[in-house]
Formats: C-alpha cells, structure tokens, sequence
C-alpha cells in the first residue's frame, strides 16, 4: 500500500527535505539571500532554494530536485515570450527518461484503448508529417502562486515563476485521434508521458481530457517549442500543448493516447488537481470528472504579475515606467488597469503586441513616483468580463490565486 509520505513526495510536498537530501550542498544563509524569491513564500524555503541551471537551462529557482522543479525568476519574465533555456520544469514522478531512452528515431506515440476504433503507432518522422499548426500559449502550473496561499498549504512553495509562454509547433491532437477513429462511446482521451514513479507503488502520472477539449483546434501534440526541438525537460521529443488549461494537461515525453469510455481513475485525476465545486465562475467544464463536492481544475483564471520591477526597488522620483504580463484561460485580455492610490481610482495600461487569445499580453504603464513609498496594484480583465480577486480565495491546494498584486517602488 502507498504510504502517506510517498504519497506527498509523488505529489512535490516535502520537497524542502528532499532537496537537502540528496547530497546537494547546504547552503550558506548569503547564497540564499541572493534566491530572487518571490514576496510572501514561507519562511525557511529561503534556506533551501538556490538558483540552478539544469543540462540546457539557464539558472532557475530549485524547489526540488527529486522530482525536478524549479521556477523561473521574475526578470526572466520581461518577453511575451519566454525563452526555452528560461522556461520553468515541473515533474511528479522521479524517473525521468535520459537523451537515449527518449532516442528520436525509436520514439513512437502509441495510440489506442477501448473507446478507439483501431490501435496506430506514431513515429515521430510521422508526427512531423501530419498538417502542422503553431499556437502562442501560456503553461502555467495549477499551484503557480501556492507558495503564497495563507494559511500555507502542502505542495511545491511556487512563487510567481511556475508559468512561461512560448510559439509552440505541432500536429493537431484530433489528427491524431483521427488515425484510430472514436467510437460513439467514447467520454475521455488519457495520456502517459515516459516518466514513471521510481517506486512500484507510486501512481504514475495520467492525465485525460474531455473528448471536447482533445478535438480541439487549438490541442497540439507540439514538438516545437520557439522554433527548436522541445528542451528535454519541456517534455522532449512530444508534448501534449492544451490551451488555455493548466499545466498539468500538459503531458511531456507523451508516448500513449488513450481513447476512454469510462472516466479516467488515479490519484492524479482525483483527489489530486480539483477544486471545490462552485467556488470559481463556471467555466471550460469536465462534467464526465465532476463529483458533488469537488470539480477538476480547468481553465487559468485571469491573472497578471508586474516583471519590471520586484517589490521594494529603489527608483528614482518622476516618471517611470512598469511593465508586466496579463493572461487568462483564453478569452483574451480586454484591459490591464493600475491604481497608485490602493484601489480607490484605476487607470488603463497601455497594452503591448496582441500574440493571441492564449498568449501572454504585455502591458506598460507610467507613473509619477513620488519620493517615498509608491504602492502600485495592477487588476487584468479578459475578453469576458472576469477580473483578478481582491482577496484570497482560499482553497486546500492552493489553485487560481489570481489576487490583484501590489509592488511598494522607494522613490528617491
Ligand atoms: N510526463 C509528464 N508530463 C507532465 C508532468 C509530469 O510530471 N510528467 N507534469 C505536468 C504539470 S503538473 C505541469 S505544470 C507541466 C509543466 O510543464 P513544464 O515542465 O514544461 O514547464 O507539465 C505537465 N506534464
Ligand atoms: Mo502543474
């Protein structure tokens, strides 16, 4: 039976301890003062959390190491898009194919179940060779943000960095699904990546979508990323690209699609990534999952981050500018608005180059800093009317934390 403890590690909590224990360095407390943290994570990770670069990458914010999972620092943030040696890895398992197991001449996609006309197999040559589609979109990990949920919940502390954008190029999922064919019963398409658990009774992670979403225009099995191969730790040689849904979708290293008339089971489709029902607007929904008390994560609800400025930068009086991004789940950004006078009156940001309803949208505003504390807060609205919350809304796993944030700029 699953002990509760490895339950936690499978799922990234207690990823404190584990960081410390696999023989990587301890710290000194001036290194880690020098962890671009975000604001507000808990007390201790300061401790633990190191900048790091992995095979290819650039430095990231080390979270965990077994699994990997590490974030991206605010001033990576500072492009719509974000660079693929910049862009944030999270995994749950911690068996994690290398370069040759994932060899690109014997990596096939296996395609069938009981809910699929036939069984194919996929090459990559073969998925290069399907129609291809390239899509701006925004992966943002369900627990971005987690690290600040008050009270504190269990899982990876993320900060702000558990997201990027990129131009990802690939085939259309349902082209793929198309090979097999969906019998009429069909209610799910589920997914494995090559990962595995490293311990026989962790879950592996699987994942399924509602045959609406699958068939989806906008669904890709993309095996690029910026224009190159996706990085090993995006998911090299094919991934899943959902846009518009969280990250856990997202399926990297995917080498089955399975076409289910029955929902899929597993502790990562439940209990993991669920919300309480009705605590969010109603959106994208996955009825075939929903239970009574509790929905599966969907969509990204409208958000924003400031990646000019950290909280606390010294500026100097008179005009300056603040840049950041704004996103949502894939309606579009209708407006970006600030307010220097802690909500009372807003005014509209200027928005930046539109890369698509799934894509990050830069935004700048200017603004008159006073010598002293400058308090700005930044509020997103998408093409549907939904706005970023004034408070917390609370909830165990420490999902959608979209509040309006705020960042204190000392003018001299
Ligand atoms: N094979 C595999 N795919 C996966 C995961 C995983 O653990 N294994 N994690 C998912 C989750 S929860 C997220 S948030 C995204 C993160 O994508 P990235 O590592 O490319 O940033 O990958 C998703 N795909
Ligand atoms: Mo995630």
């Amino acid at each position: 039976m699953m002990t509760r403890r490895r339950l936690l590690e499978a799922a990234g909590a207690g990823v404190v301890c584990a960081a410390g224990g696999l023989g990587a360095p301890l710290r000194s407390a001036a290194d880690a003062a020098s962890v671009p943290l975000s604001p507000g994570v808990p007390v201790g990770l300061d401790g633990s959390a190191v900048l790091e670069a992995l095979p290819g990458k650039e430095p990231l914010i080390k979270l965990s190491y077994r699994p990997p999972n590490y974030e991206s620092p605010l001033h990576y943030f500072d492009t719509p898009i974000t660079p693929n040696d910049r862009f944030y890895v999270r995994y749950h398992l911690t068996d994690i194919p290398d370069a040759k197991a994932l060899d690109a001449k014997t990596y096939k996609i296996a395609i069938g179940g009981e809910g699929a006309n036939a069984q194919a197999e996929i090459t990559l040559d073969e998925l290069k060779r399907f129609p291809a589609y390239e899509i701006v979109a925004v992966n943002q990990c369900s627990g971005n943000r987690r690290g600040l949920s008050q009270p504190h919940v269990p899982g990876v502390q993320w900060g702000y960095g558990a997201m990027g954008c990129a131009r990802w190029k690939g085939a259309r999922l349902k082209d793929l699904l198309d090979k097999v064919g969906l019998k009429k019963e069909a209610i799910e398409i589920a997914f494995n990546g090559a990962d595995g658990p490293l311990f026989d009774k962790t879950p592996d992670f699987i994942k399924s979508l509602p045959v609406w979403k699958a068939i989806d225009e906008s669904t890709l099995v993309a095996y690029e990323m910026n224009g190159e191969p996706l990085p090993h730790f995006n998911g090299y040689p094919a991934r899943l690209v959902v846009p518009g849904w969280t990250g856990t979708y997202w399926m990297k290293h995917l080498i089955d699609i399975s076409v289910l008339t029955r929902p899929q089971g597993g502790f990562w489709m439940n209990p993991a990534y669920r919300i309480p029902a009705g605590q969010f607007p109603a959106v994208a929904r996955f009825v075939t999952q929903e239970t009574a008390t509790t929905v599966p994560i969907t969509e990204m609800v409208v958000n924003s981050l400031i990646t000019s400025h950290a909280d606390g930068a010294a500026v100097k009086a008179g005009t300056i500018t603040v840049r950041g991004l704004a996103w949502d789940g894939g309606y579009g950004i209708r407006a970006v608005e600030a307010s220097i006078d802690g909500g009372q009156s807003w005014s509209t940001a200027m928005l930046g180059e539109d890369l698509g309803r799934y894509a990050f949208r830069l935004w700048s505003f200017d603004l008159t800093a006073k010598p002293g504390k400058n308090t700005l807060t930044v509020n997103a609205t998408s093409n549907r009317g939904e706005t970023q919350t004034t408070t917390l809304l609370f909830n165990p796993a420490g999902y959608h934390n979209n509040v309006r944030q705020s960042v204190t700029l000392n003018a001299a």
